[in-house]
């Protein structure tokens, strides 16, 4: 009998310079040995390098796909607009601290959404936290992982602030 196929993460982002970040979204995805496969892939620099990741995605099992981008973010919308697969927008640091960027990504007029996440690191770690989140609805031994780095993540705040 065939095996089946895992889910995957798709992980794009407009620049090299975007990885520094969004390695840290890969990082957490491996602590719940998620597959992704991470691109360099920008909305305007390489819309034909876009096109054919989207239209590999269900081939590549892509279950989520998260979109990194900086500046004039385009890159998590345009992808959304393309395909139906849930998409995770991350607004990279930018020339004007990523709000630029912040709002590029979060502003989808009604009828293709992105769901994004905040500037930078916590947006990275938290797109993957989402994807985990997002996959755990159809696989339950992803949605046991998830709730245990939660307890573990409690544990590790503090009770006093001193
Ligand atoms: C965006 O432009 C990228 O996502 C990156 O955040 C920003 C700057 O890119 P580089 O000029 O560093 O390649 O498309």
């Amino acid at each position: 009998m065939k095996a089946k196929k895992q889910p995957k993460v798709g992980v794009i982002m407009g620049s090299k310079s975007d990885w520094e970040i969004m390695k840290n979204a890969c990082d957490t995805l491996k602590l719940f040995n998620i597959k992704f496969d991470a691109r360099v892939i920008s909305a305007h620099r390489t819309p034909k390098r876009l096109e054919r990741f989207v239209n590999e995605a269900k081939k590549n099992n892509y279950e989520v796909i998260i979109a990194a981008a900086g500046g004039a973010a385009h890159l998590a919308g345009v992808t959304a607009s393309l395909t139906t697969i849930p998409v995770l927008g991350v607004p990279m640091l930018s020339v004007v601290k990523g709000v630029d960027s912040l709002l590029s990504t979060v502003q989808m007029p009604a009828g293709v959404p992105v769901a994004t996440l905040a500037i930078g690191k916590a947006g990275a770690i938290n797109s993957a936290l989402f994807a985990v989140s997002i996959l755990g609805i159809k696989y339950s031994n992803i949605a046991t992982k998830l709730k245990k780095y939660r307890l573990d993540f409690e544990k590790k705040i503090p009770k006093k602030p001193y």
